[in-house]
C-alpha cells in the first residue's frame, strides 16, 4: 500500500532518486556528487520507511571523484533489476562519464563500473521483451567543444555487458519546449512505452513531463496534460519538484519518487538541505499518468551519535572526495577519530572534511575536539566557497563565515584541553525583514562558564539558491594542520 507516503521521504541532500521494486522490496538510489561513499542504496517495504543498506561506490576507483571539480561526480543514477541482477546506470560527471554497475545484492558489493561511450547525462536502462537493452539519456554534452550544449533526449541500443553502443544514437524526444529536457526513464505499461522526463531546469521551473509510444525507440507523443507535475508559480512548501521515477506497487497502485526542495523564508525561499527525495501518488487517466502534488507530512526529527569507538566509520558519514575511512583514523587512538591536516582549509576543494547531511531545519552538530597538536574543528559546508566553521588550535577558537570568497572571522581564547565545538541552525519564523532568510546559523563552543556564541550568521548564503551547487549542507569535522583528535559527535535535528 502507498497511502501513507512520508515527505521528505529521504531527508538531507538526496537528489535524483531512482526506484525499483523486486517482489515485496523497494530499492532506491540517489546522487552524491563529490562525496564518498557514492550513491546510497536504500530499502523499503512500504515506500515510506527507508533504510540505507549500502552504497554502489565504496572503492575510490569506481568513480573519478578524487579529481572532479565540485559539482562533478555521481549524477542521477537509474536503479533497475533485470534477469536476477541489479543495475545502476549513472554519470560520473567530468570524470569517467556514463557508467554501468551491477550487483547480485543491492547492498553490494557492486562492480567496478563499465564505461558506455555516449555523450550525455542521466542514463536510463530498459530492456524490451527480446532482451534488447536501451540506454536513454539526456544529451547534455559534458565533453568536446560544445560543453553544456543540450540536445534533448537521445537513445541508443547497447550491449550492457561491454558498454558498447550497437548503433548511432537517435533523438527520441525534446520535451514540451521547457529548458533542459533530462532525467529520462522508460517503462512498459499497458501496451505502451512511457518516457518520463524532467524539464524546466532543476530550479523553480522544474517539472515532470511524459510521452508515450508503441515502441521503445519511438516515435513518442507528449501527454496533453504536460507537465504532469510542477510546483512552479505556487507557494507550495516543496519547490523544484521534478526528476521523477515511477514504481508500481504489488497491489497495482503507482507512486513516483522525485526530487524537491524544502524552502524557507518569505517571498523567495531558500533551501538549506538542497535537493531531497520526496514521493507522491500516481493514478492513470486516459492512458496517461496523473501525479498528485507533493505534500509535506508531519515534521521530522532525528539524531545521530558516534562515540567513534568502532573500527570503521558509521555508514552515515560521507567524505569529501575520499571515503570516511581514508579521512578518519579510528584505530590509532581507540574511541577517537584522528584527522590529519594536509595544510589545506575548507576553501580547498580537497579539504580534509568528513560529515553527515543536515537533514532538519533546526539542528545542532557538536563534537569534542582536541587540537593540542593541530588546527581544525567543525563546519557546515555547502562547497569550498560557502562554509561556516568553528576552528580550534593555537590557543584560540575562531568562527569563520565564508561566502562567495568573502570571509570574516570572530575569535575567543580557547579553554584548556578538549573543547566542544558546535554549529546550530535555527529556522527563522519572525514576520518582517528577518523572515526573508531561511535560518540563522550559530557558531560557538562550550566554555568553562557555559555557552560561548561567536557568531550568528544568515543561513541563506549556505543554501541551494545561493551556493548554486547540486548538493546540500553537510555538517562535519575538518583538519587543517597536524592532528585533530575528536572524541564523540552528536547531531540532533527537528523540523518545526
Ligand atoms: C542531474 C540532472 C539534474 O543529472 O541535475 O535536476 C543533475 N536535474 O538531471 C545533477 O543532479
Amino acid at each position: 500500500m502507498t497511502t501513507d507516503l512520508r515527505n521528505p521521504t529521504v531527508a538531507g541532500f538526496h537528489p535524483d532518486p531512482s526506484v525499483v521494486r523486486v517482489g515485496e522490496d523497494y530499492w532506491l538510489a540517489c546522487s552524491t556528487f563529490e562525496y564518498l561513499p557514492g550513491i546510497p542504496v536504500l530499502h523499503s517495504r512500504d515506500l515510506t520507511t527507508w533504510t540505507r543498506v549500502g552504497h554502489v561506490v565504496t572503492r575510490p576507483d569506481q568513480l573519478a571523484v578524487a579529481h572532479v571539480p565540485t559539482g562533478g561526480g555521481a549524477w542521477a543514477p537509474t536503479l533497475r533489476h533485470h534477469d536476477g541482477l541489479f543495475w545502476v546506470a549513472v554519470t560520473d560527471a567530468l570524470g569517467r562519464g556514463t557508467l554501468l554497475f551491477t550487483a547480485q545484492d543491492p547492498a553490494g558489493p557492486w562492480s567496478d563500473g563499465t564505461v558506455v561511450e555516449v555523450d550525455g547525462i542521466d542514463p536510463d536502462l530498459a530492456w524490451d521483451e527480446d532482451g534488447t537493452c536501451y540506454l536513454t539519456y539526456s544529451a547534455l554534452r559534458l565533453t568536446g567543444d560544445r560543453v553544456g550544449a543540450h540536445d534533448g533526449i537521445e537513445q541508443v541500443r547497447i550491449d550492457p555487458t561491454t558498454g558498447r553502443a550497437l548503433e548511432t544514437p537517435r533523438s527520441l524526444w525534446s520535451g514540451t519546449g521547457l529548458m533542459f529536457p533530462e532525467a529520462p526513464h522508460l517503462y512498459r505499461h499497458d501496451g505502451w512505452w512511457y518516457l518520463v522526463i524532467a524539464e524546466g531546469g532543476t530550479e523553480r521551473g522544474h517539472s515532470v513531463s511524459v510521452a508515450r509510444s508503441t515502441r521503445p525507440d519511438g516515435p513518442f507523443e507528449g501527454a496533453p496534460t504536460n507537465p504532469v507535475l510542477s510546483a512552479r508559480s505556487t507557494s507550495r512548501p516543496v519547490q523544484n519538484t521534478g526528476h521523477g521515477d515511477l514504481v508500481q506497487t504489488p497491489d497495482g497502485g503507482w507512486a513516483m519518487v522525485l526530487l524537491g526542495m524544502r524552502t524557507r523564508g518569505a517571498t523567495r525561499g531558500f533551501s538549506p538541505m538542497g535537493r531531497e527525495t520526496f514521493s507522491t501518488h500516481v493514478s492513470w487517466q486516459d492512458g496517461w499518468p496523473v501525479v498528485d502534488p507533493v505534500e509535506l507530512t508531519a515534521p521530522g526529527a532525528g539524531s545521530f551519535r558516534d562515540d567513534l569507538d568502532g573500527a570503521v566509520p558509521d555508514g552515515e558519514w560521507i567524505g569529501l572526495r575520499r571515503t570516511p575511512a581514508e579521512l578518519m583514523d579510528l584505530t590509532t587512538r581507540p574511541g577517537h577519530a584522528l584527522l590529519r591536516g594536509e595544510g589545506t582549509d575548507l576553501d580547498d576543494p580537497r579539504a580534509v572534511f568528513v560529515g553527515i547531511r543536515q537533514a532538519h531545519h533546526r539542528s545542532r552538530f557538536a563534537a569534542q575536539v582536541d587540537a593540542a597538536d593541530g588546527l581544525g574543528g567543525v563546519a557546515v559546508r555547502y562547497d569550498e566557497l560557502h562554509h561556516y566553521d568553528v576552528e580550534l588550535g593555537r590557543g584560540t577558537v575562531v568562527a569563520r563565515g565564508r561566502v562567495a570568497g568573502i570571509a570574516q572571522t570572530w575569535s575567543a581564547p580557547a579553554p584548556d584541553g578538549p573543547v566542544t565545538l558546535w554549529v546550530e541552525t535555527e529556522p527563522v519564523t519572525d514576520v518582517g525583514f528577518a523572515s526573508m532568510t531561511s535560518d540563522v546559523v550559530r557558531l560557538g563552543f562550550d566554555g568553562p562558564d557555559g555557552r560561548v556564541e561567536l557568531a550568528a550568521l544568515d543561513g541563506r548564503y549556505l543554501t541551494a539558491e545561493t551556493a548554486a551547487s547540486f548538493t546540500g549542507r553537510v555538517v562535519g569535522l575538518y583538519a587543517v594542520e597536524g592532528e585533530v583528535v575528536v572524541d564523540g559527535v552528536t547531531y540532533d535535528g527537528r523540523d518545526d
